[in-house]
């Protein structure tokens, strides 16, 4: 599935926030050649300069020279702009400015071993109460039986629909161990963390179909821990929404 996106480099970028990321990718590859070069260059100059001869002793005591503290300093100076000028603003946006819920589709994603179980409102837009204690195969996320909220709700197993051009808020939690959340065409990777629901929000410009993986090693079946990711148009969105919450109600909702 989406096999177009994967090609030698990074896959597609789909995200609004992609290219940056790709930015500060490109020049931490960038800064790493130049280091590599570098210190290759000065490993071979020492291999050479500093050959056995005849004549000459090794010498034990360190050496107090000047260029090598520059180089040194150099590179923190390089990796302290890195930090604070690019991948810190970066996350900060990131986790600080959310688009309005109003704006967004909001979902609720809760990982398993091994599966992703994608939470949508379902018609009355409102998300049902869960609590572990609900959670059976028949009620994998554990919808409350009791709340009137819960009974047209849907679970998306494996599959993550949502609107191109939209913001996407997710609710994430894990039902079990460390999981990770990762769109690679969306430049989003986020580990989910058991008894704590982290959010996280994105915005794809392309429709396309792309895949969910899950990045963190997480048991046994952590290899078949892959959902498909559709970015649809709006209307196809709304039509994909539309047969999810008829299955809902055709079938009596077994929750
Ligand atoms: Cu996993």
């Amino acid at each position: 599935m989406g096999e177009a996106a994967y090609g030698w480099w990074s896959p597609v970028n789909i995200s609004t926030y992609g290219g940056e990321i790709d930015h500060l990718i490109a020049v931490i590859h960038w800064i790493m050649l130049l280091l590599f070069v570098g210190w290759g260059i000065f490993f071979f100059y020492c291999l050479i300069r500093f050959r056995q001869r005849a004549g000459q002793k090794a010498a034990y005591q360190p050496i107090h020279a000047k260029p090598s503290k520059y180089v040194e300093i150099a590179v923190i100076v390089a990796e302290a702009v890195l930090l604070l000028s690019f991948s810190m603003p970066a996350w900060a946006r990131f986790k600080n400015e959310f688009p309005a819920e109003k704006d967004a589709l909001v979902v609720h994603v809760v990982a398993e071993q091994f599966a992703w179980n994608v939470h949508y409102p379902g018609k009355d837009g409102k998300f049902g109460r869960k609590a572990p204690q609900f959670i059976s195969s028949s009620n994998l996320l554990g919808l409350d039986p009791d709340d009137p909220a819960g009974k047209d709700d849907i679970n998306a197993i494996n599959q993550l629909h949502f609107p191109v051009n939209k913001p996407v808020i997710v609710h994430l939690t894990t039902k079990d161990v460390i999981h990770s959340f990762k769109i690679p065409v969306l430049r989003l990777t986020q580990d989910t963390i058991p008894g704590t629901e982290i959010k996280i929000w994105f915005e794809a410009n392309k429709t396309g179909q792309f895949d969910l993986a899950c990045a963190q090693l997480c048991g046994l079946g952590h290899y078949r821990m892959r959902g498909a990711v559709s970015v649809d148009t709006p209307e196809a969105f709304a039509k994909w929404m539309a047969e999810r919450e008829s299955e809902v109600s055709g079938t009596g909702n077994e929750y």
